[in-house]
């Protein structure tokens, strides 16, 4: 899954795709680097970010969903936290509907999910884009990711979504220390056992500059996404939502010929 943010504060790539033009090249940049799925979102989830309403959001992401649906076949999936984003943008030619929210922000959510008959994502954060990363603490933070994914599952199925629609996610860096996502890092094979295909989104994320004693801003974490991935990939993820698609994509094929499997 490529990222394309339409976004002017997104951590790592934010203001360099906003035009329609600059963001259909990247699209395009992307689909021939290899990416199955397009992820595209018009609204930052980064601390601090400052929140677009829905008329925005959609004014950023239909356009571009719709010049992609035009040329090309690939899957396209929209990252919003909003029903009336996710609704146009299935209009359009989205089919996945990403929610970092787990269909929590909007009270129809899960019905607007049921109703759209799209694939949903539903990955854990810890409270609110704002204040997530606000000494994030956990008992036993894989046990509770676990719990709240599958209680989202069940309350999804509940309004109405098909149990072979819902993808799992663990949020890695939504409200979460570098040792939580470590743990949940570690513990990738209990989230793939559970019997939903699993999404991990650790392209570029802050726990691999803490883990990096040279530091590293977003475009030179390269090396430590690679690592995380092909983790991911051993793990039995189903999708790694990434920024740098060639190279992992390289990085995947090396590893599955060795594997003897992808
Ligand atoms: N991470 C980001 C955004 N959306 N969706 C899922 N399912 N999983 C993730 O890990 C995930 C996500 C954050 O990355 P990015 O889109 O590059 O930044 P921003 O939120 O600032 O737009």
């Amino acid at each position: 899954m490529g990222v394309v943010n339409v976004t002017p504060d997104s951590f790592s790539d934010g203001g360099r795709f906003l035009g329609l033009g600059a963001a259909l090249a990247q699209a395009r940049r992307l689909i021939a680097d290899g990416a199955d799925i397009l992820d595209i979102g018009g609204e930052s989830t980064r601390p601090g970010a400052v929140p677009v309403p829905a008329a925005e959001e959609i004014a950023r992401v239909v356009p571009l969903i719709a010049a992609i649906r035009a040329e090309s076949e690939v899957t396209i999936s929209i990252d919003t936290m909003k029903p009336a984003v996710a609704r146009a943008a299935v209009a359009a030619g989205a089919s996945l509907w990403n929610d970092v929210a787990a269909l929590r922000f909007a009270p129809d959510a899960p019905e607007v999910a049921a109703e759209l008959g799209c694939e949903v994502v539903l990955m854990h954060m810890l409270g609110q884009p704002g204040t997530m990363q606000d000494d994030p603490r956990y008992d036993d933070v894989v046990a509770e990711v676990e719990a709240f994914l599958l209680a989202r599952a069940f309350t999804a199925m509940a309004a109405g979504v098909d149990r072979e629609k819902i993808w799992l996610d663990p949020g890695i860096g939504f409200g979460k220390t570098p040792a939580h996502n470590l743990a949940l890092l570690a513990a990738l094979p209990r989230f793939v056992a559970l019997g939903y295909p699993v999404l991990l989104g650790a392209s570029r994320k802050r726990f691999i500059a803490a883990l990096d004693p040279l530091g590293a801003e977003p475009d030179a974490r390269l090396g430590g996404s690679l690592a995380a991935h092909l983790h991911g990939a051993a793990a039995g993820v189903a999708a790694l939502r990434v920024h740098d698609v060639r190279e992992t994509a390289q990085a995947l094929a090396v590893w599955g010929a060795i594997e003897g499997g992808v």
